[in-house]
């Protein structure tokens, strides 16, 4: 069975995962210790970040939008991109800049108040995990928690401008789902998915497989009640309930 090495809550994990299951491919979803993943992982892989699949021959591919170029490719039933070049690289484009625009920046958001919780961050890590792994965890903890600051947050500023590039972000995808429920073409495309699982963290559908509880942090909490009722966010809910 394929293997999908994932952080649980990530969103970027959320992505292949969703795919994974959208196209009924049986895998085995291996939460790995942060920290330690660097060595796992860059022993397979050219980069240190998940999720990375690994297939039944061994083969290895990392990043999202890489494992659904591949497992549309071998399992075709099911194609979660468009047929027609046009619409392959409209897909693309959006893939590119979304996952920038909403997931690296949504992520630098919710880091920059959750990292005060890191009881909330524990579980976010750790939720499937083993006991030994979760051990693993709670060692490294401290280190952990600066280095996320450090690489995803970085400082006041950087999440002042996240808070306005995902703003506009999220006005190009409500003019974009304003006349049609699909982002791309006229059916669910991997555009759809993907801009589904970034804001996954935003709206927190029950159909994600990651139960959240309750955010912690009233900041965070505010970030997400903003949104609450925006185009994007409602469409994001019907996504989830009609495709995973
Ligand atoms: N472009 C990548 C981004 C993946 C990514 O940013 N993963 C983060 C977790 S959300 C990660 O693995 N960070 C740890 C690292 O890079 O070592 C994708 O689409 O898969």
């Amino acid at each position: 069975m394929p293997k999908l090495l994932i952080f649980p809550h990530s969103h970027f994990c959320e992505k292949a995962r969703w795919a994974l299951d959208y196209k009924g491919i049986g895998h085995d979803a291996v939460a790995i210790v942060p920290g330690l993943h660097l060595m796992t992982v860059r022993k397979i892989a050219a980069e240190s970040s998940v999720p990375v699949l690994v297939n039944d021959d061994g083969t290895v591919i990392q990043g999202s939008s890489a494992i659904i170029d591949q497992l549309d490719a071998n399992y075709p039933d099911r194609q979660l991109s468009p047929a027609t070049e046009e619409e392959r690289q409209a897909c693309a484009a959006i893939e590119k800049t979304m996952d920038v625009q909403l997931g690296v920046n949504i992520r630098r958001i919710l880091y920059s108040s959750l990292l005060d919780y890191p009881a909330f961050i524990r579980k976010c890590f750790t939720h499937s995990m083993p006991s030994h792994k979760k051990l693993a965890y709670r060692f490294l903890a401290p280190k952990l928690h600066k280095a996320i600051y450090q690489i995803y947050v970085i400082s006041p500023e950087k999440v002042a401008k996240a808070h306005h590039e995902f703003e506009i972000a999220m006005d190009i995808m409500a003019k974009r789902i304003e006349q049609k429920p699909y982002l791309v073409g006229d059916k669910f495309s991997r555009a759809d998915l993907s801009v589904a699982a970034m804001l996954s963290l935003l709206t927190q559908p029950p159909e994600h497989p990651f139960p959240w509880g309750d955010i912690p942090d009233p900041e965070a909490q505010a970030f997400c009640e903003r949104y609450r009722e925006h185009s994007v966010s409602l469409w994001v809910n019907e996504i989830y309930r009609q495709y995973r």
